[in-house]
């Protein structure tokens, strides 16, 4: 296999050239940082849950016609996306306090917000993601306003799907962050949801007992990490054909033997010969 042209590496996913222009490839990694990388670990099987994960909730999502970056899966780790221009903001979506708005506003963990709330940080690690007011975004231009109420617009219907979409499997959404870019399409400006919907940038808890099952089980090392996201998948029915691959390309028996093989599968492009590749 030829070796691809890697763009970009990030805390989680590494970004690939594309096969065709205007697009890319997603390569999930099993790495994981919190705090702004401060904390760094690898939770194993990370990458292909959150692969498959994405690739639901983005296809769940274009059917009800948000348009997403996703195209499709390429194989287990990796998915193909339309390239997009990001626009330099985390939109956070809060529909029960937890994180950041708790320290920030002393509200307890847990408590129902009025309605939900939409926040925007600044996407910049060097000032670790500061938050900021609507007036910044157009104001600095980093989204013009027709962008923004576009974006606004997006965001709150895709939390009235997604909570729904969760809590029919049992999970409460908690917050969540997203990101979006902008493409041409027909010398046409068009917003597109991108980056991922996981429980990397989710906040999830199950509804009967409230166990966090997201992230934070990292961040807080409150352990069960793989098992926790592993839970995630198997409640949309995705647990069967992940674990259908062997396990040296994905690792979940082991991490969940808690065997510490690593994982086989090259982010470079080449694979074991036995890696299940549905491109
Ligand atoms: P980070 O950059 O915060 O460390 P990741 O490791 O997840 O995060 O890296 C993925 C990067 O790819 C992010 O910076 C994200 O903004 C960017 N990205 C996500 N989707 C697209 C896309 N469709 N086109 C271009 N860039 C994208
Ligand atoms: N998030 C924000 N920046 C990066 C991520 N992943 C997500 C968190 C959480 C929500 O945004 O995963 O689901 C709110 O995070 P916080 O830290 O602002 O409370
Ligand atoms: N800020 C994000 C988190 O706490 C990710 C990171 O900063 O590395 O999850």
């Amino acid at each position: 296999m030829t070796r691809r042209r890697q763009i970009y590496e990030g805390k989680a996913k590494i970004l690939f050239e594309g096969p065709e222009p205007g697009t890319i490839i997603q390569f999930f990694k099993d790495d994981a940082t919190a705090f702004n990388a401060q904390k760094r670990g690898t939770i194993e099987g990370k990458g292909v849950l959150n692969n498959r994960i994405s690739e639901y909730l983005m296809t769940r999502l274009g059917a009800i016609g948000i348009p997403t970056h996703f195209i499709r899966r390429l194989n287990m780790r990796e998915q193909l996306v339309r390239q997009v221009e990001i626009i330099p903001i985390e939109v956070v979506v809060r529909n029960i306090a937890a994180g950041q708005i708790c320290e920030r506003l002393g509200i307890e963990e847990g408590t129902q917000l009025p309605r939900s709330i939409v926040e925007f940080y600044y996407k910049n690690d060097e000032l670790n993601d500061p938050l900021i007011a609507e007036e910044h975004i157009t104001a600095f231009g980093w989204a013009a306003p027709p962008e923004l109420d576009e974006i606004i617009s997006l965001t709150i219907r895709i939390n009235d799907y997604l909570c729904g979409l969760f809590m029919g499997v049992g999970i409460q959404l908690v917050d969540f962050k997203l990101e979006f870019g902008r493409v041409w399409d027909n010398e046409m400006l068009r917003i597109l949801l991108a980056d991922e919907i996981s429980p990397d940038n989710c906040r999830l808890w199950d509804a009967k007992t409230g166990e966090k099952m997201d992230k934070d089980r990292f961040r807080r090392d409150l352990g069960g990490l793989s098992e926790a996201y592993q839970e995630v998948a198997n409640r949309f029915g995705l647990m069967q054909e992940i674990e259908e691959v062997p396990d040296n390309v994905v690792d979940l028996k082991a991490a969940k033997s808690k065997d510490k093989k690593s994982d086989t599968t090259k982010p470079d492009g080449t694979k074991p010969d036995n890696t299940k590749d549905e491109s």
